[in-house]
């Protein structure tokens, strides 16, 4: 029976902790939250760490330990964030890669951020591109409007593909100033994405169920969490990460395309065996 990847996305760079107190923010945190979701199905964790203010940080020690963590303690496929925070850096940015993640996430293209833009030209894309070649890192192309996919295509055609040989997608939407949530974009879409291409698609807000919903019916994955949604339902804030895994779960299994365990994700990505010899997932 065929699967859907279920991608968490924890933490993300917009929401302070004193807004969601259940926001995993420290490595205790994280991990406990890690835990908890690949045992609700999660096959990959989207990561954003913070530092001890709880503020977004791209600190290269702070992200190397965060990865053996992640690695020690779960199974889960470990996808760094490139993105960050619509302030950081583009060397910063870069530097990411030297964490040695399992994946990375590409955003393929510059988009409105709400009252900000998170900034993506071309340039960077290739230079983060062919660093994650390098790397020997998965990218994850981040699209978050239909330009972007446009840019995936002349990537792609400019630098081959990319380590692992295949190309997954995450479809972000209903960000103000990107796509919207719809089951017309995300049709629109996913028509146009490359020949083999698998994607996971994300509504941020109140898109999350609609987008949910929409991505399984044309055979999607789904990425789920709070870097993107803080409500579980009208009135009724997130209670934490494993409830929006949980829910994940329950539409995967209704739509009889169960959560895919975390061997056919990294079959499926094409990630590296990074696992730590003598840790739970270790291949023999
Ligand atoms: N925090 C956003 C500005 C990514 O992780 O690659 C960018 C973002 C995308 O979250
Ligand atoms: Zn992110």
């Amino acid at each position: 029976m065929a699967s859907t990847l279920l991608t968490v996305a924890p933490t993300g760079a917009e929401t302070a902790k004193a807004d969601a107190p259940a926001l995993p923010v420290t490595l205790d945190e994280l991990v406990a939250t890690a835990k908890a979701c690949e045992a609700a199905g999660a096959a990959v964790i989207h990561v954003h760490v913070r530092d001890a203010d709880a503020r977004p940080s791209l600190d290269v020690a702070r992200l190397r330990d965060t990865v053996r963590a992640l690695r020690e303690r779960t199974d889960l496929v470990v996808q760094l964030s490139t993105g960050g925070a619509v302030t950081d850096p583009y060397r910063a940015r870069l530097a990411v890669l030297e964490a040695e993640p399992d994946g990375c996430s590409l955003t393929m293209g510059t988009v409105n951020f709400g009252d900000d833009v998170f900034m993506n030209p071309w340039p960077f894309i290739v230079e983060l591109y062919r660093a994650s070649q390098a790397a020997r890192v998965v990218p994850e192309f981040e699209l978050f409007d239909l330009g972007h996919v446009s840019a995936l295509h002349r990537l792609l055609d400019a630098y081959g593909p990319p380590f692992g040989g295949h190309v997954h997608c995450d479809l972000v939407m209903g960000v103000p100033g990107g796509m919207p949530g719809t089951l017309d974009a995300l049709a629109t879409a996913v028509r146009m994405l490359p020949a083999g291409a698998t994607f996971s698609a994300t509504g941020v807000g109140r898109s999350t169920l609609p987008v949910a919903l929409a991505s399984l019916a044309a055979g999607g994955h789904l990425r789920v969490g709070m870097e993107d949604t803080l409500s579980f339902a009208a009135g009724q804030p997130v209670r934490d990460n494993a409830q929006l895994v949980e829910r994940a779960a329950e539409l995967a299994r209704l739509a009889q395309r169960p959560p895919m365990g975390t061997d056919e994700a990294r079959a499926m990505l094409g990630v590296e065996n990074r696992r730590p010899a003598g840790q739970p997932g270790q291949e023999e």
